[in-house]
């Protein structure tokens, strides 16, 4: 009997302090410091700064570690908090803070008791999105190369922003619906600015295709909307007025980001007039460096443009992909899979799907990311998105920037999180609460919105000087499946208006 009550005494010491020590331990991995999170379990006496956290995590929970014999519930009050329970399998108590009272204040009080050994925020966790559209995975690799999950755990995009794709139109597609927003038919001069070449449709889905619907694929920011501004015809090309005026159109109905699949050899003021107004107007614009082996074209090579080269699946540089000390970054480009046109046109297909090729396709992976980055942080301007897109890359081929892969091939999920944890809190309302001042508001109705009065050409074009007697540079689309090369006419629609100069507006830093 002695000896049993000596050992189950013995065993009870044993138990005893190996149970002090697992809790020393426990203190210590719970004190090991996550991000930038205060050394939480050290009582320093200095004040350590206030919990920071990422936007959309933040917490109204503590976990605390008492005293022996504190009275939990009085010491929790006494700080401004609620002891909810205690949690057995992590010896230590749930305080939840007051309202009216802050997690930093009541941490504060708590970790200054003399009854409390250890206190740290609950940190939220949420499941990681995989989006389970049978093509991601099977067919796509654009999303996966450039860490886009880790983006999509703090946002798959706000409806509010909106991405203007500037291209051959946009069709009907499933994977589309509700992700379009109204835009306008420069090729035709109608509000239908559907798509008879295909391109614009595979260049919308990359950026904004609906994921985790279980169909086709996932687009980068696939909560936020596309506007299709048409200025490519079925052949796939177009002009620079076209391309300058929807430039700014598309500001003018309240859209920031310019994709721009589109390029051409001629450097054209006009075009640079309009990239300007768009970058003063707090916009920011994504052009496609080229295919052609070749020196970056235009607007891709236009100072302040985000100029994007393209990349394989296995991070190689694009054997068609243009280069240049323009390059900002690299993207996917090479065999991209997304939506296409069902009827009949050139990069139609019955399937509504193809595999396309190009800088045309890297440059709206950048345009889904700048979307992303303006969701998770509104308050951020186009600079600091411009910054974020090329601060958060992989650097690829010769170290640090170069001109193949400028910056670097793009990195969303850290360029995401940092734009949710880093940037100015001011104004971070999106989705909710942003009064609608823009033509997006009216989602579902195109036509209420006013054509423009005049017909093709005779629109008071932007802000353009006139263009000097450079070769009519025709914007041909990129992608290396589209067959574009069609000479352009040389002014047929209308009146090939001369447009009225304006002050060329100084090019931001690069
Ligand atoms: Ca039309
Ligand atoms: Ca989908
Ligand atoms: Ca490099």
């Amino acid at each position: 009997m002695t000896r049993h009550f000596r050992r189950s005494g013995l065993a009870r010491g044993w138990l005893w302090r190996i149970g002090a020590l697992t809790a020393v331990i426990a203190v210590a991995l719970l004190a090991l410091p996550r991000q930038a999170t205060p050394a939480l379990g050290s009582a320093q006496g200095a004040t350590p700064p206030a919990p920071v956290f990422t936007q959309g995590w933040e917490t109204d929970r503590l976990i605390v570690q008492y005293r022996p014999g504190a009275a939990r519930a009085l010491v929790a009050a006494a700080a401004g908090g609620e002891d909810l329970r205690y949690v057995p399998e992590i010896d230590a108590s749930i305080v939840r803070v007051r309202p009216g009272e802050t997690l930093a204040g009541v941490l504060s009080a708590l970790r200054a008791s003399p009854h409390v050994a250890f206190v740290q925020p609950d940190f939220r966790r949420r499941i990681s999105i995989t989006p389970n559209d049978p093509g991601y995975g099977a067919q796509q690799w654009g999303p996966q190369k450039i860490n886009a999950p880790a983006a999509w755990d703090v946002t798959t995009g706000s409806s509010s922003v909106i991405i203007a794709v500037i291209d051959t139109g946009v069709a009907a597609h499933g994977e589309l619906n509700g992700r379009i927003a109204p835009g306008w038919d420069f090729v035709n001069s109608d509000d239908n600015p559907t798509d008879d070449q295909g391109h614009g449709t595979h260049v919308a889905g990359i950026a904004a295709a609906r994921g985790n619907n279980n169909e086709g694929m996932a687009g980068l920011a696939w909560g936020s909307r596309v506007a299709p501004y048409k200025v490519l015809d079925s052949n796939g090309s177009g002009y620079d007025s076209d391309v300058a005026a929807a430039l700014v159109r598309a500001l003018q109905d309240g859209a920031k980001i310019m994709n721009l699949s589109l390029g051409g050899p001629d450097a054209s003021p006009m075009l640079t007039s309009a990239v300007n107004q768009v970058l003063q107007g707090g916009g920011v614009v994504i052009a496609a460096a080229g295919n052609e082996s070749g020196p970056v074209g235009y607007p891709a090579a236009i100072p302040g443009v985000i100029a994007v080269s393209a990349t394989t699946s296995s991070d190689g540089f694009a054997s068609y992909s243009n280069f240049g000390p323009e390059v900002i970054v690299a993207a996917p480009g090479s065999s991209i899979y997304s939506t296409v046109p069902f009827g009949t046109c050139e990069l139609c297909d019955p399937s509504g799907y193809l595999r396309l090729s190009g800088t045309s396709m890297a440059t709206p992976h950048v345009a889904g990311l700048a979307a992303l980055i303006w969701s998770a942080n509104g308050g951020l301007s186009n600079t600091q998105v411009r910054q974020l897109i090329q601060t958060h890359v992989v650097d690829l081929g010769a170290n640090g920037r170069d001109n193949q892969f400028g910056y670097g091939r793009i990195n969303a999920g850290a360029a995401v999180q940092a734009a949710a944890g880093g940037g100015s809190p001011t104004a971070t309302a999106t989705a909710t609460g942003t009064p609608c001042n823009s033509r997006y508001c009216a989602t579902a109705s195109p036509t209420a919105t006013p054509p423009p009065t005049c017909p093709r050409g005779s629109c008071p074009p932007p802000p353009p000087p006139p263009p000097p007697p450079t070769s009519t540079a025709t914007a041909t689309a990129t992608a290396t499946a589209s067959p574009t090369t069609t000479p352009p006419p040389t002014c047929p629609r209308g009146s090939c208006p001369p447009p009225p100069p304006p002050p060329p507006p100084p090019p931001p830093p690069r």
